[in-house]
Protein backbone atom coordinates (compact mmCIF):
# COMPACT_ATOMS: atom_id res chain seq x y z
CA UNK A 1 0.00 0.00 0.00
CA UNK A 2 1.04 3.53 -0.76
CA UNK A 3 1.39 6.03 2.10
CA UNK A 4 -1.47 8.17 1.23
CA UNK A 5 -3.68 4.29 1.68
CA UNK A 6 -2.25 3.74 4.96
CA UNK A 7 -2.45 7.40 5.98
CA UNK A 8 -6.47 7.29 4.75
CA UNK A 9 -6.68 4.18 6.61
CA UNK A 10 -5.28 5.30 9.94
CA UNK A 11 -7.49 8.79 9.43
CA UNK A 12 -10.89 6.41 8.66
CA UNK A 13 -10.15 4.46 11.92
CA UNK A 14 -9.85 7.84 13.90
CA UNK A 15 -12.97 8.76 12.24
CA UNK A 16 -14.85 5.89 13.13
CA UNK A 17 -13.51 5.44 16.81
CA UNK A 18 -11.72 2.55 16.07
CA UNK A 19 -8.19 1.88 18.28
CA UNK A 20 -5.23 2.44 16.92
CA UNK A 21 -3.24 -0.39 18.17
CA UNK A 22 0.71 -1.26 18.41
CA UNK A 23 1.26 -3.01 14.76
CA UNK A 24 -1.40 -0.89 12.98
CA UNK A 25 0.58 1.91 10.34
CA UNK A 26 0.79 5.25 12.12
CA UNK A 27 2.36 8.53 10.98
CA UNK A 28 5.58 9.23 12.63
CA UNK A 29 3.98 12.19 14.23
CA UNK A 30 1.18 10.85 16.03
CA UNK A 31 3.29 8.17 17.17
CA UNK A 32 6.46 10.84 18.23
CA UNK A 33 3.42 12.89 20.06
CA UNK A 34 2.06 9.62 21.80
CA UNK A 35 5.39 8.48 23.05
CA UNK A 36 6.03 12.18 24.50
CA UNK A 37 2.67 12.29 26.55
CA UNK A 38 2.77 8.66 27.65
CA UNK A 39 6.09 9.15 28.70
CA UNK A 40 5.80 12.11 30.64
CA UNK A 41 2.56 10.88 32.21
CA UNK A 42 4.22 8.22 33.74
CA UNK A 43 7.53 9.87 34.95
CA UNK A 44 4.56 12.27 36.71
CA UNK A 45 3.07 9.21 38.10
CA UNK A 46 6.54 8.11 39.83
CA UNK A 47 8.08 11.36 40.41
CA UNK A 48 4.62 11.87 41.90
CA UNK A 49 5.59 9.18 44.32
CA UNK A 50 8.05 11.33 46.45
CA UNK A 51 5.55 14.23 47.80
CA UNK A 52 3.39 11.92 49.46
CA UNK A 53 6.21 9.13 50.60
CA UNK A 54 7.69 12.21 52.31
CA UNK A 55 5.42 11.48 54.93
CA UNK A 56 4.59 7.83 54.82
CA UNK A 57 6.85 7.59 58.58
CA UNK A 58 4.91 10.58 59.60
CA UNK A 59 1.29 9.71 58.79
CA UNK A 60 -0.91 10.57 61.89
CA UNK A 61 -1.96 6.73 62.66
CA UNK A 62 -1.22 3.39 61.99
CA UNK A 63 -4.99 3.53 59.66
CA UNK A 64 -3.55 6.60 57.80
CA UNK A 65 -0.11 5.28 57.00
CA UNK A 66 -1.14 2.02 56.02
CA UNK A 67 -3.58 3.97 53.24
CA UNK A 68 -0.85 6.03 51.72
CA UNK A 69 1.76 3.73 51.68
CA UNK A 70 -0.94 1.98 49.12
CA UNK A 71 -1.79 5.14 47.79
CA UNK A 72 2.02 5.61 46.82
CA UNK A 73 1.81 2.17 45.42
CA UNK A 74 -0.42 2.56 43.35
CA UNK A 75 1.22 5.40 41.65
CA UNK A 76 4.22 3.36 41.04
CA UNK A 77 1.65 0.86 39.20
CA UNK A 78 0.11 3.44 37.23
CA UNK A 79 4.03 4.25 35.60
CA UNK A 80 4.28 1.08 35.13
CA UNK A 81 0.93 0.55 32.98
CA UNK A 82 2.35 3.91 31.11
CA UNK A 83 5.79 2.88 30.76
CA UNK A 84 4.47 0.01 28.93
CA UNK A 85 2.18 1.43 26.72
CA UNK A 86 5.27 3.90 25.49
CA UNK A 87 6.88 0.59 25.24
CA UNK A 88 4.46 -0.62 23.01
CA UNK A 89 5.04 2.24 20.45
CA UNK A 90 9.08 1.12 19.81
CA UNK A 91 10.49 3.35 22.45
CA UNK A 92 12.74 1.70 25.60
CA UNK A 93 12.34 2.02 29.30
CA UNK A 94 15.57 2.88 29.53
CA UNK A 95 15.97 5.57 27.10
CA UNK A 96 12.31 7.25 28.37
CA UNK A 97 14.18 7.22 31.97
CA UNK A 98 17.54 8.31 30.82
CA UNK A 99 15.02 11.44 29.18
CA UNK A 100 14.02 12.31 32.66
CA UNK A 101 16.94 11.56 34.81
CA UNK A 102 18.70 14.10 31.75
CA UNK A 103 15.95 16.91 31.93
CA UNK A 104 14.88 16.27 27.93
CA UNK A 105 11.62 14.88 29.40
CA UNK A 106 9.16 16.82 31.19
CA UNK A 107 6.71 15.53 34.17
CA UNK A 108 3.54 17.16 35.88
CA UNK A 109 4.69 20.76 37.24
CA UNK A 110 2.96 20.38 40.13
CA UNK A 111 5.22 17.97 41.96
CA UNK A 112 7.89 20.42 42.00
CA UNK A 113 6.27 22.13 45.18
CA UNK A 114 7.10 20.93 48.94
CA UNK A 115 4.77 18.71 51.31
CA UNK A 116 5.08 21.01 54.31
CA UNK A 117 2.03 19.62 56.26
CA UNK A 118 0.13 16.47 56.78
CA UNK A 119 -2.82 18.37 55.63
CA UNK A 120 -0.75 18.53 52.32
CA UNK A 121 -1.76 14.32 51.89
CA UNK A 122 -5.66 15.84 51.91
CA UNK A 123 -4.52 18.78 49.26
CA UNK A 124 -2.86 16.35 46.71
CA UNK A 125 -5.55 13.58 47.06
CA UNK A 126 -8.17 16.16 46.59
CA UNK A 127 -7.21 18.19 44.40
CA UNK A 128 -4.30 16.94 42.16
CA UNK A 129 -5.89 13.44 42.20
CA UNK A 130 -9.22 15.31 41.74
CA UNK A 131 -7.32 17.36 38.60
CA UNK A 132 -5.69 14.29 37.40
CA UNK A 133 -9.02 12.42 37.15
CA UNK A 134 -10.90 14.77 35.13
CA UNK A 135 -7.82 14.86 32.54
CA UNK A 136 -7.86 11.21 32.47
CA UNK A 137 -11.10 10.08 32.11
CA UNK A 138 -11.42 12.14 28.89
CA UNK A 139 -7.74 9.89 28.16
CA UNK A 140 -9.85 6.29 28.81
CA UNK A 141 -11.19 7.46 24.92
CA UNK A 142 -7.89 8.67 23.97
CA UNK A 143 -8.07 7.04 20.13
CA UNK A 144 -4.60 5.03 21.00
CA UNK A 145 -5.86 1.06 22.15
CA UNK A 146 -3.12 0.16 25.25
CA UNK A 147 -3.26 4.18 26.44
CA UNK A 148 -6.54 4.10 26.67
CA UNK A 149 -6.90 0.43 27.98
CA UNK A 150 -4.69 1.64 30.79
CA UNK A 151 -6.47 4.81 32.04
CA UNK A 152 -9.22 3.05 32.30
CA UNK A 153 -7.43 1.15 35.22
CA UNK A 154 -6.17 4.00 36.48
CA UNK A 155 -9.05 5.90 36.67
CA UNK A 156 -10.52 3.50 38.81
CA UNK A 157 -7.79 4.22 41.60
CA UNK A 158 -7.66 7.70 41.00
CA UNK A 159 -11.20 8.30 42.65
CA UNK A 160 -10.59 6.15 45.33
CA UNK A 161 -7.55 8.69 46.03
CA UNK A 162 -9.67 11.66 45.28
CA UNK A 163 -11.79 10.34 48.19
CA UNK A 164 -9.63 9.60 50.73
CA UNK A 165 -7.78 12.94 50.41
CA UNK A 166 -11.07 14.78 51.00
CA UNK A 167 -12.02 12.54 53.41
CA UNK A 168 -8.30 13.81 55.12
CA UNK A 169 -9.69 17.45 54.78
CA UNK A 170 -12.56 16.55 55.92
CA UNK A 171 -11.38 15.68 59.53
CA UNK A 172 -9.25 18.23 59.36
CA UNK A 173 -11.85 20.80 58.70
CA UNK A 174 -13.99 19.21 61.64
CA UNK A 175 -11.21 19.13 64.21
CA UNK A 176 -9.27 22.06 66.32
CA UNK A 177 -8.72 25.51 65.30
CA UNK A 178 -4.85 25.09 64.52
CA UNK A 179 -6.38 21.82 62.29
CA UNK A 180 -8.77 24.23 60.54
CA UNK A 181 -5.73 26.44 59.78
CA UNK A 182 -3.42 23.69 58.69
CA UNK A 183 -6.21 22.72 55.92
CA UNK A 184 -6.79 25.90 54.81
CA UNK A 185 -3.47 26.52 54.47
CA UNK A 186 -2.24 23.56 52.85
CA UNK A 187 -5.73 24.44 49.87
CA UNK A 188 -4.17 27.67 49.79
CA UNK A 189 -0.90 26.49 48.89
CA UNK A 190 -2.17 23.82 46.35
CA UNK A 191 -4.75 25.72 44.59
CA UNK A 192 -3.05 27.62 41.85
CA UNK A 193 -0.18 24.84 41.34
CA UNK A 194 -3.34 22.19 40.76
CA UNK A 195 -5.02 24.75 38.18
CA UNK A 196 -1.68 24.75 35.92
CA UNK A 197 -1.84 21.04 35.79
CA UNK A 198 -3.81 21.42 32.80
CA UNK A 199 -1.19 22.66 30.94
CA UNK A 200 -1.17 26.31 29.38
CA UNK A 201 -4.03 28.21 27.65
CA UNK A 202 -5.61 27.17 24.57
CA UNK A 203 -4.06 29.57 22.36
CA UNK A 204 -0.88 28.91 23.82
CA UNK A 205 -0.82 25.12 23.99
CA UNK A 206 1.25 24.06 21.20
CA UNK A 207 -0.16 20.48 20.82
CA UNK A 208 -3.34 20.53 21.30
CA UNK A 209 -4.76 21.10 17.98
CA UNK A 210 -2.96 18.39 16.21
CA UNK A 211 -4.01 16.04 19.17
CA UNK A 212 -7.37 16.89 19.09
CA UNK A 213 -7.53 16.06 15.32
CA UNK A 214 -5.88 12.74 16.22
CA UNK A 215 -8.24 12.19 19.38
CA UNK A 216 -4.97 11.53 21.38
CA UNK A 217 -7.11 14.63 23.73
CA UNK A 218 -10.69 15.10 23.67
CA UNK A 219 -11.01 18.34 25.83
CA UNK A 220 -8.59 20.95 25.00
CA UNK A 221 -6.37 22.64 28.05
CA UNK A 222 -9.22 25.33 28.92
CA UNK A 223 -12.17 23.23 29.16
CA UNK A 224 -11.04 20.63 31.57
CA UNK A 225 -9.55 23.25 33.55
CA UNK A 226 -13.01 24.93 33.78
CA UNK A 227 -14.59 21.43 34.71
CA UNK A 228 -12.46 21.33 37.23
CA UNK A 229 -12.75 24.49 38.58
CA UNK A 230 -16.59 23.61 38.40
CA UNK A 231 -16.65 20.70 40.44
CA UNK A 232 -14.18 22.09 43.13
CA UNK A 233 -15.61 25.36 43.67
CA UNK A 234 -18.47 23.00 45.44
CA UNK A 235 -16.75 20.50 46.49
CA UNK A 236 -15.14 23.05 49.28
CA UNK A 237 -18.74 24.11 50.25
CA UNK A 238 -18.57 21.20 52.19
CA UNK A 239 -15.08 21.14 54.09
CA UNK A 240 -16.01 25.04 54.96
CA UNK A 241 -13.37 26.19 53.99
CA UNK A 242 -12.77 28.59 50.83
CA UNK A 243 -10.29 29.29 47.55
CA UNK A 244 -7.31 31.34 47.92
CA UNK A 245 -9.29 33.30 44.25
CA UNK A 246 -10.48 36.68 44.87
CA UNK A 247 -12.24 36.72 41.70
CA UNK A 248 -13.97 33.15 41.90
CA UNK A 249 -17.43 33.92 41.43
CA UNK A 250 -20.61 31.81 39.36
CA UNK A 251 -21.39 32.97 36.00
CA UNK A 252 -25.09 32.98 35.59
CA UNK A 253 -25.00 33.40 31.88
CA UNK A 254 -21.88 31.07 31.49
CA UNK A 255 -23.17 28.73 34.19
CA UNK A 256 -19.75 28.41 35.11
CA UNK A 257 -17.75 30.03 37.37
CA UNK A 258 -15.68 32.61 36.46
CA UNK A 259 -11.67 32.63 38.15
CA UNK A 260 -8.71 35.01 38.59
CA UNK A 261 -5.63 35.15 36.62
CA UNK A 262 -2.93 32.10 37.04
CA UNK A 263 0.12 33.28 37.40
CA UNK A 264 1.64 31.83 33.81
CA UNK A 265 5.29 33.77 34.71
CA UNK A 266 5.54 30.76 37.77
CA UNK A 267 3.91 27.78 35.90
CA UNK A 268 6.74 28.44 33.33
CA UNK A 269 9.80 28.76 35.54
CA UNK A 270 8.78 25.29 37.25
CA UNK A 271 8.46 23.50 33.91
CA UNK A 272 11.67 24.95 33.16
CA UNK A 273 13.60 23.39 35.74
CA UNK A 274 13.29 26.23 38.70
CA UNK A 275 10.02 25.33 41.17
CA UNK A 276 11.04 24.94 44.61
CA UNK A 277 11.54 20.96 44.58
CA UNK A 278 13.09 20.20 40.94
CA UNK A 279 16.46 19.58 41.47
CA UNK A 280 15.54 17.49 44.36
CA UNK A 281 12.97 15.45 42.45
CA UNK A 282 15.38 14.65 39.74
CA UNK A 283 18.30 13.67 42.02
CA UNK A 284 15.84 11.37 44.20
CA UNK A 285 14.62 9.64 41.03
CA UNK A 286 18.23 9.06 39.59
CA UNK A 287 19.93 7.90 43.21
CA UNK A 288 16.18 5.14 43.39
CA UNK A 289 17.72 4.34 39.40
CA UNK A 290 20.93 3.84 40.80
CA UNK A 291 20.82 2.22 44.07
CA UNK A 292 18.23 -0.49 42.09
CA UNK A 293 21.14 -1.20 39.56
CA UNK A 294 21.64 -4.53 41.34
CA UNK A 295 17.83 -5.45 41.50
CA UNK A 296 17.44 -5.17 37.97
CA UNK A 297 20.26 -7.04 37.50
CA UNK A 298 19.51 -9.47 39.66
CA UNK A 299 16.01 -9.84 37.86
CA UNK A 300 17.67 -10.04 34.44
CA UNK A 301 19.75 -12.61 35.91
CA UNK A 302 17.01 -14.84 36.89
CA UNK A 303 14.93 -14.24 33.39
CA UNK A 304 18.35 -15.80 31.82
CA UNK A 305 18.55 -18.91 33.72
CA UNK A 306 14.89 -19.77 33.66
CA UNK A 307 14.90 -18.78 29.85
CA UNK A 308 17.86 -21.64 29.99
CA UNK A 309 16.29 -24.19 32.08
CA UNK A 310 13.39 -24.06 29.48
CA UNK A 311 15.44 -23.97 26.44
CA UNK A 312 17.36 -27.05 27.65
CA UNK A 313 14.12 -28.92 28.72
CA UNK A 314 12.94 -28.13 24.85
CA UNK A 315 16.02 -29.81 23.52
CA UNK A 316 15.66 -32.93 25.88
CA UNK A 317 11.91 -33.61 24.76
N1 LIG B 1 3.73 20.46 33.78
O1 LIG B 1 0.96 21.77 24.13
P1 LIG B 1 0.66 21.55 25.56
C1 LIG B 1 -1.04 12.70 38.32
C2 LIG B 1 4.19 21.15 28.74
S1 LIG B 1 -0.62 12.57 36.70
C3 LIG B 1 4.84 20.33 33.00
O2 LIG B 1 -0.67 21.99 26.06
P2 LIG B 1 -0.11 18.78 25.84
C4 LIG B 1 -1.30 11.45 39.10
C5 LIG B 1 3.86 20.12 27.67
O3 LIG B 1 4.39 18.84 27.99
C6 LIG B 1 -0.38 14.25 36.17
N2 LIG B 1 4.81 20.53 31.66
O4 LIG B 1 0.91 20.00 25.92
C7 LIG B 1 -0.80 11.61 40.47
C8 LIG B 1 4.48 20.76 26.45
O5 LIG B 1 5.88 20.57 26.47
P3 LIG B 1 6.65 19.55 25.42
C9 LIG B 1 0.11 14.27 34.81
C10 LIG B 1 3.61 20.84 31.12
O6 LIG B 1 0.67 17.55 26.03
C11 LIG B 1 -1.53 12.28 41.43
C12 LIG B 1 4.25 22.25 26.70
O7 LIG B 1 4.07 22.39 28.11
N3 LIG B 1 -0.96 14.02 33.89
O8 LIG B 1 -1.12 13.77 38.75
C13 LIG B 1 2.44 20.95 31.87
O9 LIG B 1 -0.98 18.88 24.64
C14 LIG B 1 -1.05 12.40 42.72
C15 LIG B 1 3.03 22.78 25.95
O10 LIG B 1 1.80 22.22 26.47
C16 LIG B 1 -0.72 13.77 32.60
O11 LIG B 1 0.41 13.78 32.15
C17 LIG B 1 2.52 20.75 33.26
N4 LIG B 1 1.47 20.87 34.07
O12 LIG B 1 -1.07 19.00 27.11
C18 LIG B 1 0.43 11.04 40.81
C19 LIG B 1 -1.93 13.48 31.74
N5 LIG B 1 1.41 21.26 31.03
O13 LIG B 1 6.14 18.16 25.73
C20 LIG B 1 0.90 11.17 42.11
C21 LIG B 1 -1.55 13.25 30.31
C22 LIG B 1 1.94 21.35 29.81
O14 LIG B 1 6.29 19.99 24.05
C23 LIG B 1 0.16 11.83 43.06
N6 LIG B 1 -1.09 14.45 29.69
N7 LIG B 1 3.26 21.10 29.86
O15 LIG B 1 8.09 19.70 25.77
C24 LIG B 1 -1.90 15.37 29.15
O16 LIG B 1 -3.12 15.26 29.18
C25 LIG B 1 -1.25 16.52 28.44
O17 LIG B 1 0.10 16.18 28.19
C26 LIG B 1 -1.31 17.87 29.22
C27 LIG B 1 -0.56 18.94 28.43
C28 LIG B 1 -2.77 18.31 29.39
C29 LIG B 1 -0.66 17.75 30.60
Amino acid sequence: MQIHDLEKVFLDKIEEEIKIEPRDWMPDAYRKNLVRQISQHAHSEIVGMLPEGNWISRAPSLKRKAILIAKVQDEAGHGLYLYSAAETLGTSREETINDLHSGKAKYSSIFNYPTTSWADMGAIGWLVDGAAIINQVMLCRTSYGPYARAMVRICREESFHQRQGFEILLVLSRGTAEQKAMCQDAINRWWWPSLMMFGPRDGESTHSDQSMKWKIKRMSNDELRQKFIDMIAEQVKVLGMTLPDPDLKWNESRQHYDFGEIDWNEFWNVVKGNGPCNKQRIEARKNAWDEGAWVREAAAAYANKKKLKTNNGLEAA
